[in-house]
């Protein structure tokens, strides 16, 4: 009955599997759309789906598998690890180290965009929504725009991998093909995809249909970069490169400094494995993860799997016991990233309750309100563990943390507190230089400028800004 185009061996999987439903409709489909749901249906690993629905079935919240789970049961006598801090102890050693390395080129980048920004009501990349206060500039126009700041300072390129997902592929690679690579030399950029895995309904743990012809699945979340950046050949390409080392940072944090020289000097004199920024974490509320260690092993745990109690424990000096807060700006040694990418299934799965619109039996579109299915999503942060040297190094957020996660009106982490956190970035560096900026009147600087070092060559210090100004959009 089914097209001779499912192969009897893939058909016999989705039966074994259960899952003959999602062939519903197929007697329905034309030729294309058959292939298109043969295609997602013969790219399931049928053996990793067992996993997936026993997961599904078993989870309540937050669940996670394997490994993490086991660290999250010893949270209990975890504690914060030691950090080094932005313009602390050794903060000119280390500035030091970081920018030989930089004007070394040992230095590359991936930059994971596969999220679409679903909170804020966007459909695209999120890499593509425009932040800048008063030019507009989208945030990849501010983070390319920054790499290109640290390539003209050291006199290196940063080779730059971008991660994109099924959902923002095509719309990444156009927008880098319109906008010239963001300054970037083509040469220097890799864009690859991170894969999808099925979501499935919480009640029995099977796959869900969005449309006659396509499944309900989702990208399996920003760890899924380790498997992608080594099937796409990345460790290759950023060691052919020059790089020895490569950070790691999000779409959605336009004031993000993962090539800091400082970041890169401690992570160097740690010689360290795995290094990540942090922030104090000041309220159980905030919604970043923490880094704790149980004395052997430095690990991340997130905010959805944090215990009330525990996350809003206090210490000495009013202190959250678990104050840490990861912004997921990671830097990773290559070779770390290799060893890792050996280790049989180093990247545990973590179980999220969505909301996922399907079809029903009789091919309705239900959209649901509440929790009805599972996704399942990989975070980077799980390759601590196995990492031999952690190194934590805390930031000013106001210097490197201003995310954008939620529509207008919410509390944090809209436009409105990204682009004052930008307005306040550039008036402080403005400040420094010596230009003062009348009251009330906004200013941006373009991404490149890192710093008041940059700024003599496009502004003499002295000088008065009276009216809204960009300054260095165009250098
Ligand atoms: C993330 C961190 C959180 C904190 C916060 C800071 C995780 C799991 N949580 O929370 O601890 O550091 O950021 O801003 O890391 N992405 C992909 N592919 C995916 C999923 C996500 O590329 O499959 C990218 C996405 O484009 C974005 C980033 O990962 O750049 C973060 O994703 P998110 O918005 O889902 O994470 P969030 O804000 O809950």
């Amino acid at each position: 009955m089914h097209s001779p185009s499912l192969p009897t061996a893939l058909l016999s999987s989705i039966n074994r599997a259960g899952q003959d439903h999602v062939l519903r409709f197929w007697n329905t489909l034309d030729a294309s759309a058959r292939d298109r749901l043969a295609g997602q249906l013969a790219a399931i690993d049928w053996d990793m789906f067992r996993e997936l629905q026993r997961l599904a079935r078993a989870s309540g919240p937050g669940v996670v598998a394997g490994a993490a789970a086991t660290l999250a049961a010893d949270l209990a006598r975890a504690t914060t690890p030691p950090c080094q801090r932005l313009g602390g102890d050794d903060a000119e050693r280390a500035a030091a180290v970081g920018a030989k390395g930089l004007a070394a080129g040992h230095f590359g980048a991936v930059l994971v965009a596969g999220g679409q920004g679903s909170r804020l009501g966007c459909n695209g990349p999120k890499g593509v929504v425009p932040v800048g206060p008063l030019s507009g500039a989208t945030l990849f126009d501010l983070l390319l725009g920054r790499l290109r700041g640290i390539a003209k300072r050291y006199g290196r390129p940063v080779p730059l991998a971008i991660m994109t997902s099924s959902a923002t592929d095509a719309d990444t690679r156009a927008w880098l093909a319109d906008h010239d690579h963001g300054g970037l030399d083509p040469d220097h950029v890799l864009v690859f995809r991170q894969r999808d895995l099925p979501a499935v309904d919480d009640a029995g743990g099977n796959l869900l249909l969005d449309a006659p012809d396509r499944l309900a699945m989702a990208p399996d979340g920003h760890g899924g970069m380790l498997p992608a950046l080594v099937g796409a050949g990345g460790l290759e390409w950023f060691a052919d490169r020059g790089c020895r080392h490569v950070t790691t940072f999000q779409v959605d944090n336009p004031l993000t400094m993962p090539l800091h020289p400082e970041f890169l000097g401690h992570h160097l004199l740690h010689d360290a494995e795995f290094s990540t920024q942090v922030v104090l974490k000041r309220e159980p509320g905030e919604r970043v993860g923490v880094v704790a260690s149980d004395g052997e092993r430095t690990f991340v745990v997130e905010y959805s799997d944090l215990p009330a109690g525990l996350a809003a424990e206090r210490g000495p000096g009013d202190r959250l016991r678990f104050h840490a807060g990861s912004i997921a700006v990671h830097a990773f040694a290559l070779d770390f990233l290799r060893r890792a990418s050996a280790a049989p299934d180093p990247l545990p799965l973590h179980v999220a309750h969505k909301a996922v619109p399907f079809l029903d039996a009789s091919g309705a579109r239900v959209s649901p309100r509440t929790p009805n299915a599972v996704k399942f999503e990989r975070f980077i942060f799980d390759l601590m563990p196995l990492a031999h040297r952690v190194c934590l190094v805390e930031i000013d957020p106001a210097e490197g943390f201003a995310p954008l996660k939620n529509p207008p009106g919410a509390a944090a982490d809209t436009l409105a507190h990204v682009q004052a956190a930008l307005d306040a970035h550039a008036r402080r560096i403005l400040h420094r230089a010596g230009v003062v900026v009348a009251e009330g009147v906004g200013v941006e600087l373009a991404p490149w400028i890192l710093d008041e070092a940059d700024l003599a060559a496009v502004i003499p210090p002295g000088s008065s800004i009276e009216r809204p100004t960009v300054l260095g959009w165009s250098g």
